[in-house]
């Protein structure tokens, strides 16, 4: 993979506050937005989220001012969705071309127009950096980081960068912005190397550990932190790798609709079923729950968001639900309506459902 490319030329950045220093505030940037995240859970309301939203979409790259869902339903989204692969090696760019100026630049925006901002982080094998998050011909990985010194040592290093660029998420005053991060995510199935056939439970939960001590040690408190399995048979899965009540806030979930029509009774009963388990941890925790990751590439079924993702989340109210990008450079790869496209209509009506929130309405909670 061609990682360090750009896939569109980076806008530089133009409003970066970042080293002004403000003075401590009583709560933390994160404890604030645990706060406006419980108050939509209060309220039954779910806030909608998109990846990588202002910067692409499908049939442009690098523009400023546009949104697939802002030129569909009229409003950006709630949650603008990031992932942070490639901070690791200091890059310039993520490892889907966005430049991380220019993402530091859109969070301040959307914290700003009273969203929020939730990431992921596609991070490369640092047992072998020239290889990725996919990389599962060895499934001794997660256990050389915790247990062999030069891995270890690199993935601390990597880790470090990660958690400073968390720092650097400020506002113009120079007070930090609360986001979601959500490390080793899918990891119940075993497309990763952090997957569950490529670590053992407690080796899968030392490398959570690890990972917050370093935020810890860099003094990241802007962080929430959620744990997103992939869709699971029931509570014992889901709970397998939990790495304990200190480490997580967000319990969510990652489940996706393939196959159209034909895949629609999967999908939901596996969002509905791991939505269920997701808030009933929650709950017993006081956590909050999410539907973490989403959607149903292409979009075969015109009704879409009414007919499938809404009653969903009418069952299973969340805080917020994000479905993935809109890839400029992959046609078939979107999981957003865009002008012209057959569930415009139907993501209109989405949008105007009084229980689903978009940025505008952000500021209510
Ligand atoms: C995947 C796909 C890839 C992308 C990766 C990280 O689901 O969208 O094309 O590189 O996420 O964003």
């Amino acid at each position: 993979m061609v990682a360090a490319a750009a896939l569109c030329q980076p806008i530089m950045s133009t409003s970066c506050a970042r080293s002004a220093e403000a003075a401590a505030p009583a709560t933390t940037a994160a404890q604030q937005l645990r706060e406006r995240l419980a108050n939509l859970t209060d309220s039954a309301a779910v806030a909608f989220g998109h990846h990588d939203d202002p910067v692409y979409g499908h049939t442009w790259c690098g523009d400023t001012g546009r949104s697939d869902v802002l030129e569909t339903a009229g409003e950006y989204p709630a949650a603008m969705s990031w992932d942070m692969g490639m901070i690791e090696l200091a890059d310039s760019a993520n490892l889907d071309g966005v430049s991380f100026d220019r993402m530091r630049d859109e969070v301040a925006a959307q914290d700003l127009r009273g969203g929020f901002n939730v990431f992921s982080w596609h991070v490369r094998n640092p047992a072998d950096p020239s290889t990725d998050s996919w990389f599962l011909a060895d499934t001794t990985i997660v256990s050389q980081i915790l247990n062999d010194s030069i891995v270890g040592s690199r993935f601390d290093n990597w880790t470090t960068n990660l958690a400073q660029f968390f720092n650097s998420l400020r506002r113009a005053d120079g007070s930090k912005i609360g986001v979601v991060f959500r490390p080793w995510h899918e990891h119940t199935g075993s497309w990763f190397w952090w997957g569950a056939k490529l670590c053992t439970p407690d080796d899968y939960k030392a490398l959570w550990h690890r990972t917050r001590e370093i935020f810890d040690r860099e003094g990241v408190d802007n962080v929430l932190w959620a744990y997103s399995p992939d869709r699971v048979a029931d509570e014992q899965q889901y709970m397998e790798r939990y790495p304990g009540d200190e480490y997580v806030d967000i319990m969510g979930a990652d489940v996706y609709h393939f196959g159209g029509e034909k895949g629609l009774p999967t999908y939901r009963r596996d969002a509905s079923r791991t939505l269920a388990v997701a808030r009933k941890v929650a709950a017993e925790r006081g956590k909050l729950a999410a539907f973490s990751e989403t959607g149903s590439e292409t979009l075969p079924m015109a009704g879409w968001w009414t007919e499938v993702l809404l009653p969903i989340l009418e069952e299973n109210p969340v805080s917020y639900v994000v479905v993935w990008r809109n890839a400029h450079d992959k046609p078939t790869h979107y999981y957003a309506p865009f002008a012209g496209e057959a569930s415009v209509e139907s993501f209109k009506n989405f949008h105007d459902s009084p229980k689903v929130v978009f940025a505008g309405g952000m500021s209510k909670f």
